[in-house]
């Protein structure tokens, strides 16, 4: 058997806007309105209401922690306004989760921000820091007995998003950047697109500068471990694209890695991985085991992101935070969720430091715009909100009771 540290944390992952529902006061939400072709949060699958029947199912299947985020726009609807009542709400999660002895890794940002917040700029706006700021003091007021704090969910993400509107706006709204085909014939002409490729390195380090401070607010204030959760894109250079990677990889990736230095942990997020050549990003090649959302079936991503993590950060503990696949079929979830683990036991062997696997995503959810791609270990029905659990969910959870995976599944 392949085993795991002692107090390995397993569990699985979800984000707020995502499960909760009617996040009205979120940019998203308004985002959503008016982008033809996104489909809508709506109820989302109503977890705000359902939290415990949730949270109770993870227990249940033996997993012992649960990442879950802060909604900002819950909490401060309106500039300067704190509820006391969505304070209390999330409290109420926090001490669930404790009574049934899940351990909470709570998300304090995860894509979301309240819509007055983005008027005034959002992360670009001159009080960003200061604003971010105030609403991590009063989160801070519920962390009692949390032992894990993510500031923030993906700020290269983020930064992808921002860099890559900054160039709509610059060029009239119309995306002007070449794209270069590939070859083959694919019916879906495969190509080179640049959008969301690049992250100007600049707001990475906005992003830092914001993070150490909350970091110094939830040291101060809580006895929590804090960290930021990174998007890795495992990239690997194909001949020729050599400088295109480091390009690529400083501004998306390496700069976050590198603002998590001294932080308790880091959280690493892996999928797949992806090759850069000379001219960029290359489309994942077309493969009937590619997933729902078009990426390349690649469980050897996660040990990939996980060794260069550890080298950019120096050494920083890691948890990972998400690592899932967007699939109908629950038997590939498994297989990929092997091989994910299976490379991640080796760099613990390794030396690096693992402190925990988190899968995303607890249940089927609103993957931003789309409600087709299905990553979780429990299913829903979206009209009666009635969960099913998933082959998967009982699977990891044996491994989590176990603390490894056994020969015969790592052979499979
Ligand atoms: O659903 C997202 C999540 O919100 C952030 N990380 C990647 C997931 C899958 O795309």
């Amino acid at each position: 058997m392949t085993t795991f540290p002692d107090g390995f944390l397993w569990g699985a992952a979800t984000a707020g806007h995502q499960i909760e529902g009617n996040n009205v006061n979120s940019d998203w939400w308004a985002r959503e309105q008016m982008m033809p072709g996104m489909e809508l949060s709506g109820d989302a699958v109503d977890s705000y209401h359902r939290y415990r029947e949730d949270i109770q199912l993870l227990a249940d299947a033996g997993l012992t922690s649960y990442r879950f985020s802060l909604e900002w726009s819950r909490i401060e609807p309106v500039r300067g306004h704190f509820s006391k009542a969505e304070l209390a709400h999330y409290r109420r999660m926090i001490e669930f989760c404790l009574e049934l002895g899940v351990t909470p890794v709570v998300t304090l940002q995860h894509f979301t921000t309240p819509q007055w917040f983005a008027a005034l700029g959002g992360w670009d706006g001159p009080e960003a820091e200061a604003l971010f700021c105030a609403y991590v003091e009063q989160a801070c007021t519920i962390l009692d007995g949390v032992e894990w704090v993510a500031t923030m969910n993906e700020p290269n993400m983020q930064a992808a998003i921002m860099t890559a509107m900054r160039h709509l706006a610059a060029s009239g709204g119309e995306w002007t950047s070449p794209t270069v085909e590939a070859d083959g014939d694919d019916e879906k002409k495969q190509t080179h697109s640049e959008f969301l490729t690049y992250a100007d390195p600049e707001i990475g380090r906005l992003f830092t500068r914001i993070h150490h401070a909350a970091r110094a607010i939830v040291r101060e204030r809580t006895g929590a471990k804090v960290g930021w959760t990174i998007a890795a894109g495992a990239l690997t250079a194909a001949p020729g694209g050599e400088e295109k990677l480091l390009q690529i990889r400083y501004g998306k990736e390496d700069v976050y890695w590198e603002g998590s230095r001294g932080d308790d942990f880091v959280g690493v997020q892996a999928y797949s991985s992806q090759q850069v050549d000379a001219n960029g990003l290359v489309p994942h090649p077309p493969h009937s085991d590619n997933t729902l959302v078009g990426t390349a079936f690649r469980p050897d991503s996660l040990a990939m992101a996980v060794r260069h993590a550890w080298e950019v950060s120096e050494h920083t503990p890691i948890l990972i935070t998400e690592n899932g696949i967007a699939t109908a079929d629950d038997a590939q979830r498994i297989r990929y969720t092997t091989g994910a683990l299976e490379g991640l036991a080796g760099t613990i062997a390794d030396g690096i430091d693992v402190r925990g696997y988190l899968h995303w995503s607890l249940l089927d959810n609103f993957e931003w715009g789309h409600w087709e791609p299905t990553f979780g270990l429990i299913a829903v029905d979206r009209d009666t909100f009635a969960r099913t659990p998933k082959p998967s969910l009982a699977w990891l959870g044996e491994v989590a009771a176990r603390n490894g995976l056994e020969a015969t599944e790592v052979a499979a």
